[in-house]
C-alpha cells in the first residue's frame, strides 16, 4: 500500500479529545492498509519520559523527545500519530522543522476550556481548581492556540468519529494516503 511517511501532530487541552480522535484515525488508517504508530502520554510519560512532570521546562523536554521519536518513526516509513497537549508554539514549530515539508500535519483538537473542563473524565480539572494539582493547562499553565494548523477539529460540533473522518479526508486530499 502506498503511503507517504508523515507526522500527524494532535494538540489541544486535556479533555479536548486528542487521544480518542487519534485512536480512531489510527483504526481507519489500519483499515486502509497503512502502517502507523501512536505516541501519547499513556505510552510515553510512563516510560521514556517518566522522569518528567508538568513544569514549563519539563513540558518543553517532553515535546522535544517526542518530536525526536516521531521523526525517527517517520524515517522508518510509518504514519506517526502524536497526541500531546504540546502547549507551546515554539515546540510545535520545532517538531514541524524536524521532518520534510508537507510531512507534518498539525491538528488542533479544539474544545473551549469550559467544554474540556465539563468533560473532566479523570477529575483533574476539579483537582486543579481546588489547588491540589499545580501547573494545570488552562488553569494555571498556558496553552498557546495554534496560529496556522493544517486542520482544526471543532469537537463541540462533531463526534470523535466525524472528526477522525475529517483527518482521513485531509490526508487523502494531500496525497499522503
Ligand atoms: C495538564 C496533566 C497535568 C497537568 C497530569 N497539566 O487528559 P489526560 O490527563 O489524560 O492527559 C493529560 C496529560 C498531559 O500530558 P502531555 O504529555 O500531553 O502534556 S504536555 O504536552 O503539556 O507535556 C492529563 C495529565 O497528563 N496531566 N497533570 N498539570 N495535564
Amino acid at each position: 500500500k502506498n503511503q507517504q511517511p508523515c507526522v500527524l501532530w494532535f494538540t489541544g487541552l486535556s479533555g479536548a479529545g486528542k487521544s480518542t480522535i487519534a485512536n480512531k484515525v489510527e483504526k481507519k488508517l489500519h483499515a486502509l492498509g497503512h502502517h502507523t504508530y501512536l505516541l501519547d502520554g499513556d505510552n510515553v510519560r510512563h516510560g521514556l519520559n517518566k522522569d518528567l512532570g508538568f513544569t514549563d521546562a519539563d513540558r518543553v523536554e517532553n515535546i522535544r523527545r517526542v518530536a525526536e521519536v516521531s521523526k525517527l518513526m517517520a524515517d522508518a516509513g510509518l504514519i506517526v500519530l502524536s497526541a500531546f497537549i504540546s502547549p507551546f508554539r515554539s515546540e510545535r514549530a520545532m517538531a514541524r522543522g524536524m521532518v520534510e515539508d508537507g510531512e507534518f500535519v498539525e491538528i488542533f483538537v479544539d474544545a473551549p476550556l469550559d467544554v474540556a473542563e465539563g468533560r473532566d473524565p479523570k477529575g483533574l480539572y476539579k483537582k486543579a481548581r481546588r489547588g491540589e494539582l499545580k501547573n494545570f493547562t488552562g488553569i494555571d499553565s498556558a496553552y498557546e492556540i495554534p496560529e496556522a494548523p493544517e486542520i482544526t477539529l471543532d469537537t463541540t460540533r462533531y463526534t470523535p468519529d466525524e472528526a477522525a473522518d475529517q483527518v482521513i479526508l485531509h490526508l487523502q486530499e494531500c496525497g499522503i494516503v
